[in-house]
């Protein structure tokens, strides 16, 4: 197994242009002839592909700015414009060309080969809506989804002056659209998200439009990659379609200031076929998508779907067929070079609107307060003359539309294969076959890593689950000790000879931007993954978490689409134990973070998981496993430690989310002087040995009760989440008047907002919090506790200062109790309390001295009394 290579790697396989080494570059882009494609159709194919752009062009322009005469059949007047004209244009016409195109491709392939074949839509620049919105109401996807816009009259005037209003579809593409599976905020991981959906789907082709400005992100800059872990057997395939209309909001873009030749190295260099489909002028431009380089642009994009498709099914083929599978296939993909702003007005007053970034987002903005404008804005609309695209003949109302039946000549016949019907983009989640946790479990006393504890248990469930799981890793699968999971499966890079066509379930890529894409495009589609990572570089993520949530969120608000597998995150290599490599790796992910970026997303869907053993670690991964929705985080360590709790308290632990650890405390717990509470592992170790300390000095006359967090999220204000402890819970870990002390593994003031709106069942003045507090350097784990005061000796001797506090300003301690025990610990408090300061330097001094922890720092810590 590649894990434990005990050979030199195999050659590398020598690309396919090793077979042309002396071709000139001007040979890179791939030449066709677009008549003899487009001379297979019959004429009224592409008449009906033309008309589904100009209709879909038109509803764009109609949705941005109408709130009155959506169909325009009386004279347009200023009032017809809506007040605030929202949404962007400029993106439009080549979006709406590229979708058209698409359902075109369907249509015909269907007819070719006797079945449509099953395709995704994914929208780069998301903010193109309108363009998106408009083909799916002609296709009926809206009406179905949205009853309230039905495809006649009345629907077609909601529908339009609905875009961009309160209540209405937002200006960006998100999980309102029908056929949308990603947020369309935040530019850059389409292209992922793309490539991450037609994983372990065979059948399914996903068509993307990638912005020339989106482009420039970092997160598609890596994504371009992606199909280097694609193996065409076992998965779909992603056609990449580059839209160069070579601005953005205000500036040209990179790609827009590169020659074809260059664009060819690129994307050439990235490892796919580069199709030039481009716009060329003959003469001065029309409105209205009507003018004769619209046409021969129009043949040419027919034609280079149709030679990426049987490109596509070629290699396809090749890696199906029993056959020899293509090494290193060049995958294709189109590169669209049109105008931005396409279609519309080419200048105002003097100011170039066409071609230029000015048409980015409404053209004309004083459609409704100049005359000019208006008029300007009239002739605009009336140039995509969609007045010859209604029909509004009894006959076609009865049929349940009022688009004129040629459009239906260029869509799926299949209303499945519509893209705003495709059930992959909606409602496919199943959920996974899943063992009993509790058969994974470990004995009291054993000493495992929790994460190879969740590699045990991932371990079934990839062999139940072969299809339908897969982890997205950045590289560090054997570092954070899940590596276990080599023992069912394999690495999927297909580029890489030893872990090529072998089903591996592990995908792995240095880019935590495109496994998360991937991971969001997998997901959504109806799967299921983890994502593992050192604890310090998730935050890299945080912003695609962020947005992506915003996804479910609204998807959860439509009444049309199913669950999906919640996102599981698992942060390991955590700062606790990053002693070896440094501060730079000592992140419980700085504000804002990543434990922040998941407590800070809609609290219904957010959970965030300390598990404190393997046995509450595997419980902890089989929960998030089976969870829908959610946003899962799960922080854990990696290093060989004690299991605390049986699998039978482990389950009652993790139901209940906090509990008192009542061999670790005085009494088992009961009628505390202080609570010490821990979460995370590391952390809690320093409580439980800090509980040791204080019993071993003081035996019962101090009652300490230790308490362990699992799930971070009981410790929420009461209604604030579905988990958050009432106050008869809260109360009885934290009886009120008794002092806290928390040691928590991430941030102090991520607590701290947690707590905050305790105020009436707590009273803040009795709870410290220790927590990272970004101090580190290369040193040893116990020195890295001392250096953020979260060790037990600091624990020890502030709890103590509590008590004392506590007890010599309680007044209703009287008698011989009082005597006794307040005078046992508070007498002896002062002398104990500089004892443990004075114990720490000498362990750090240890440290300093001999590169390790003092032994007594690692000995078990000891069970109380019982
Ligand atoms: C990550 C991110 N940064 C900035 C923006 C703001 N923004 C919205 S549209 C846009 C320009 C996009 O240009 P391009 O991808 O070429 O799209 P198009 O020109 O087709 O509209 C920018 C920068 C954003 N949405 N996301």
């Amino acid at each position: 197994m590649a894990d434990n290579a005990d050979a030199p790697p195999p050659p590398i396989v020598p690309s396919q242009y090793a077979q042309h080494p002396d071709a000139p570059l001007s040979s890179l882009p791939v030449q066709l002839d677009p008549k003899q494609y487009t001379a297979k159709y019959p004429a009224k194919h592409l008449d009906a592909i033309v008309a589904n752009w100009r209709l879909a062009c038109y509803l764009g322009v109609a949705q941005i700015f109408l709130q009155s005469n959506a169909l325009m059949q009386r004279k347009l007047t200023k009032d017809d414009v809506k007040p605030r004209l929202l949404g962007h244009f400029g993106t439009g016409p080549g979006l709406s060309l590229a979708y058209a195109h698409t359902q075109a491709l369907i249509r015909r392939k269907g007819e070719e080969e006797g079945a449509e074949p099953k395709m995704i839509f994914v929208t780069g620049p998301g903010h193109g809506a309108p363009a998106i919105l408009s083909p799916l109401y002609i296709e009926g996807a809206i009406s179905k989804f949205y009853p309230q816009y039905p495809l006649n009259e009345q629907g077609l005037e909601k529908f339009v002056k609905y875009f961009s209003w309160p209540g209405g579809f937002p200006s960006h593409v998100n999980a309102e659209t029908p056929g949308c599976i990603h947020e369309g905020g935040e530019l850059g991981y389409a292209l992922g998200v793309a490539y991450g959906s037609v994983m372990d789907r065979p059948e399914q082709i996903s068509v993307v439009v990638v912005g020339d400005g989106e482009s420039e992100t970092g997160p598609t800059a890596t994504a371009w990659h992606s199909h280097k872990w694609l193996d065409p057997a076992e998965s779909g395939a992603v056609l990449p379609i580059l839209h160069v209309n070579g601005f953005k909001i205000s500036e040209r873009t990179i790609p827009g200031t590169m020659d074809n030749i260059e664009l060819s190295l690129l994307y050439s260099g990235y490892g796919y076929q580069v199709r030039f489909v481009e716009y060329k002028a003959q003469g001065e431009a029309h409105m209205g998508g009507n003018d004769p380089a619209d046409r021969v642009l129009h043949e040419d994009m027919a034609a280079s779907l149709d030679w990426a498709y049987t490109e596509i099914r070629k290699i396809q083929k090749a890696a199906r067929s029993g056959g020899k599978p293509i090494d290193k296939p060049r995958w294709p993909m189109i590169i669209l070079r049109s105008p931005k702003g396409w279609t519309g007005p080419s200048s105002e007053h003097g100011k170039q609107l066409l071609n230029n970034f000015a048409s980015h987002q409404v053209p004309l903005p004083d459609a409704k307060t100049d005359d000019e404008a208006n008029a300007y804005l009239e002739r605009w609309l009336k140039s995509y003359e969609a007045d010859k695209l209604f029909d509004f003949s009894e006959d076609n109302l009865k049929r349940g539309t009022i688009f004129d039946q040629l459009l239906y000549e260029a869509l799926p016949k299949d209303m499945e294969r519509r893209l705003g019907f495709v059930k992959e983009t909606y409602n496919a989640y199943k959920p996974l076959e899943l063992d009993d946790w509790k058969k994974y479990g470990y004995k009291k006393g054993e000493d495992v890593s929790c994460m190879k504890a969740i590699a045990g248990y991932l371990t079934d469930v990839i062999k139940r689950n072969p299809k339908d799981f897969r982890i997205f890793s950045p590289d560090e699968l054997a570092s954070n000790k899940l590596d276990g999971v080599f023992s069912v499966t394999e690495r999927n890079m297909q580029w890489d000879p030893e872990t090529a066509h072998k089903g591996g379930r592990v995908t792995e890529m240095l880019s935590e931007h495109s496994l998360q894409a991937w991971l969001q495009g997998y997901t959504l589609t109806g799967r299921h993954g983890v994502f593992p990572s050192y604890e310090a570089f998730l935050g890299i993520v945080a912003t695609m978490t962020v947005q992506y949530t915003k996804f479910m969120k609204m998807a959860l608000e439509t009444n049309w689409r199913g669950p999906t597998a919640s996102l599981t995150y698992i942060e390991t290599s955590t700062w606790t134990r990053q002693e070896h490599n440094g501060y730079s790796h000592q992140n419980a992910r700085s504000e804002p973070g990543f434990v922040s970026t998941v407590l800070s997303l809609p609290s219904q869907l957010a959970r965030v998981y300390f598990p404190s053993d393997a046995n509450t670690s595997v419980s902890v991964i089989a929960h998030c496993l089976r969870s829908k929705n959610y946003i899962n985080l799960i922080v854990g360590t990696k290093a060989p430690t004690p299991v605390y709790l049986s699998v039978e308290e482990a389950e009652r632990h993790c139901i209940a989310g906090a509990s008192v650890w009542e061999n670790y405390s005085v009494d088992k717990g009961v009628d505390p002087d202080v609570v010490l509470v821990g979460i995370g592992y590391e952390l809690t170790e320093e409580v439980v040995h800090a509980a040791a300390l204080l019993r071993k000095d003081f035996g019962t006359d101090l009652r300490v009760r230790v308490v362990n967090v699992v799930d971070l999220l009981v410790l929420a204000p009461k209604g604030d989440h579905p988990h958050a402890l009432d106050e008869a819970g809260f109360n009885s870990l934290f009886p009120p008047g008794v002092p806290i002390i928390f040691n928590y593994h991430g941030y102090a003031g991520q607590l701290a907002s947690l707590l905050f709106d305790r105020k009436h069942s707590v009273g803040r003045s009795r709870m410290r919090i220790f927590a990272y507090s970004e101090q580190g350097t290369t040193t040893t784990p116990f020195a890295m506790m001392c250096c953020n005061n979260t060790d037990r000796f600091n624990l020890a001797a502030e709890a103590l200062e509590m008590v004392t506090l506590n007890l010599t300003t309680q007044h209703n301690i009287t008698g011989d109790e009082k005597r006794h025990r307040v005078g046992s610990v508070v007498a002896r408090a002062h002398e104990r309390m500089s004892f443990y300061k004075h114990k720490k330097v000498v362990m750090m001094r240890y440290a300093a001295e001999t590169q390790k922890d003092h032994p007594e720092i690692g000995e078990v810590a000891t069970l109380a009394e019982q």
